[in-house]
């Protein structure tokens, strides 16, 4: 294999094993499973419905097997010496090594403590933590005594943590006193404090206790009883856990994510399927590489994926930074690589335009050879990224891999796996994915012809529900095109068969690669008593890819004023976090809408991206001369 080439592991074309891993689907699967360690093997491969009313997913019943023992346990024999977690401290002074024996030895401590806190199996446990090796001890621990862990982005305000502790009927939250981040400090603990109070006081629901990291020497509130120290629940004399058989379809974690509508929806993955599907596109990811650094948030499902779950299940060394890629100088990217090897990089196309547009300074004094394998994921990539993070940030020797997957879909699904290379193409289908794209009435296009992007049929990472709302989950992802699991995605083919995707066809923004729900925006906004209505669309952003727009109509009577702005993007910081603030604040007292009233974001995206030349068809706005009024006063 040449480095020019995406890791292609088996002989035969691309083609040929794709035909062969959709048409003997229990085949292929069943090959992929081998690759873990069972306690029980499985009986079923498949048990799978997408139709309407009976969604229903399954994969590989019968077996019994736990996450952490895949991660750590199994490892210990060949490599009980080798870093597991490299981790470098947001201020790059300080690195720590965990070899796979201490980090096992960490997490038995960690299980041992849970337990002694009387978690159980099946018990949901919230974690707010930094990007700091404990977050990963406590995530492996709550899958080594079968706890449902649910990360929440340490970004999201208290509000936001309150809602999805109490929708996720959160037992206990794991935080650090304080975060840090780009030379800032993050209050956690404090925001954690007032997320339990909300939870109990507005949301009826009592997170009984906490666990608490010193990552800083600051004092923080203290509760006793509810409140304990990690480094005081750590007993070296701990007696050793061993991993609970979990399971195939036991849930492994519940983690949020923004819809078009309502609030947050706690998609839920299950144990067997999300690591088979895990384990197995990491090696199209990841090739040979041993030092493999996905710099995303553990916060997000890229983290929990590729920066935790899949290079400790293939036994690589993965890279942790706590801090901000970009920060405190543009070359803190290059000096990690240069400082632990990376061989493999998988980032965001938002960081990667943001390197691309400091030049040479994002370079610094580095040399980045170690790179092998270049990797992107969260965003559409332009192809002026894509050249300059090939030509340049790569030295013109690695493979640019471009992955398109969801949350909902546990790992990666499309990507250049066929070992032809566009820049802006994330390509082909992974083997055992039927990605299809079709019109508005469900029915195929033609190549070069942009339409919806479905998935025909299940595949083992699949989120298996919304947490406490299987309607939702139908309704969701399964009802638009029957049969078919609906990606929110819109996307096109060229005339190679080849994928590419052009982003959301719903009301979801994607902000730095960050999804964010317009409804929940628009809901902390309207909570504001001056503002009557508000519609929220993307705006294109050169860096960013898209930032936060709101047009605003206010309530009679309420006077536009940079206070009432202010005002309102503390309220959206407040209700969601910093993340969601939008950019632009455009008050206008006209909002297009059709007869039935609802609001034409379509109309709304063009607005806010300048083009108020082409509209596009105008033939169910109810009121005409509003909008020529409305453009004139632009
Ligand atoms: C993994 C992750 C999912 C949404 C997805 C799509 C966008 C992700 C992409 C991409 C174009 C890519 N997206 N990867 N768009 N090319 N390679 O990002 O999950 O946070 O759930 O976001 O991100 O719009 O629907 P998540």
């Amino acid at each position: 294999m040449t480095t020019s080439q995406v890791s292609f592991t088996r002989q035969d074309s691309y083609s040929a094993q794709y035909y062969f891993s959709i048409t003997h689907t229990d085949a292929y699967w069943k090959e992929e499973a081998s690759h873990l360690t069972w306690m029980r093997p499985f009986e079923k491969i498949k048990e799978t419905s997408f139709s309407p009313g009976e969604v229903d997913i399954r994969w590989f019943n019968g077996g019994k097997l736990n996450v952490s023992e895949n991660c750590l346990d199994r490892h210990l024999k060949t490599r009980s010496d080798q870093a597991a977690i490299i981790w470098e401290s947001d201020d790059g002074k300080e690195t720590r090594t965990l070899s796979y024996s201490e980090l096992l030895n960490q997490v038995c401590l960690f299980a041992s403590a849970l337990l002694e806190l009387g978690i159980r199996k099946g018990d949901t446990v919230t974690l707010y933590m930094p990007m700091v090796p404990e977050t990963a001890i406590a995530i492996l621990a709550c899958a080594r005594i079968g706890a449902v862990h649910n990360v929440i982005f340490a970004g999201f305000s208290s509000d936001a943590l309150a809602e999805r502790m109490a929708d996720a009927g959160s037992k206990l939250v794991i935080t650090a006193n304080e975060g840090l981040r780009g030379g800032k400090i993050i209050p956690l603990k404090t925001y954690v404090d007032r997320a339990r109070q909300y939870c109990r006081e507005t949301l009826g629901h009592e997170v009984r206790q906490t666990i608490v990291l010193k990552r800083t020497d600051s004092k923080t509130a203290w509760e006793p009883g509810i409140d304990h120290w990690w480094h005081e629940l750590m007993i070296p004399t701990a007696p050793v856990v061993e991993p609970v058989a979990m399971d195939a379809e036991d849930p492994l974690f519940i983690l949020y994510t923004s819809g078009s509508t309502g609030k947050a929806k706690g998609l839920v993955h299950t144990t067997a399927g999300y690591l088979v599907y895990a384990h197995s596109t990491f090696r199209f990811l990841a090739g040979d590489s041993r030092i493999f650094w996905c710099t995303a948030d553990v916060g997000w499902i890229t983290g929990h994926t590729y920066m935790l779950y899949a290079p400790l299940c293939a036994g690589l060394t993965t890279v942790m930074y706590e801090g901000i890629p970009g920060s405190p100088s543009a070359d803190r990217l290059a000096t990690i690589i240069d400082r632990h090897n990376v061989d493999m990089l998988y980032t965001a196309p938002t960081l990667i335009r943001s390197l691309m547009s400091a030049g040479n300074a994002a370079l610094g004094n580095s040399h980045r050879t170690s790179l092998r394998r270049l990797g992107t994921v969260g965003e559409p990539i332009n192809p002026e990224a894509w050249r300059w993070y090939r030509d340049v940030f790569g030295n013109g020797r690695c493979p640019v891999i471009d992955t398109w997957w969801q949350t909902e879909t546990g790992g990666i699904m499309i990507a250049p796996v066929s070992g032809e290379n566009k820049p802006g193409a994330a390509a082909t289908p992974l083997f055992g994915i039927r990605a299809d794209i079709v019109d508005d009435e469900g029915h195929p296009v033609p190549p070069m012809t942009r339409g919806n992007l479905v998935i025909r049929d299940s595949w083992p990472g699949q989120a298996r529900t919304i947490y406490g709302d299987h309607a939702r989950f139908e309704e969701t992802y399964f009802s638009t095109v029957p049969g078919c699991y609906f990606t929110g995605d819109g996307a096109w083919q060229d005339e190679d068969g080849h994928f590419w995707i052009s982003g959301r066809v719903d009301d979801v923004l994607n902000v730095s690669g960050h999804r964010l729900g317009t409804a929940e925006i628009e809901s902390a906004i309207t909570s504001h008593p001056a503002v009557c209505e508000v519609a929220v669309v993307g705006q294109p952003h050169p860096v960013k890819g898209e930032s936060v727009y709101a047009f605003v109509t206010l309530m009679n009577g309420q006077k536009v004023s940079d206070s009432l702005s202010t005002e309102l993007r503390v309220r959206v910081r407040e209700k969601i976090g910093a993340l969601a603030v939008p950019e632009v604040i455009h008050w206008t007292p006209y909002l297009p809408k059709t007869r039935s009233g609802k609001i034409l974001r379509r109309v709304l995206r063009k607005l806010a991206a300048g083009e108020t030349r082409d509209l596009g068809d105008l033939s169910s706005l109810a009121d005409q001369e509003g909008l020529s009024a409305f453009l004139q006063q632009k």
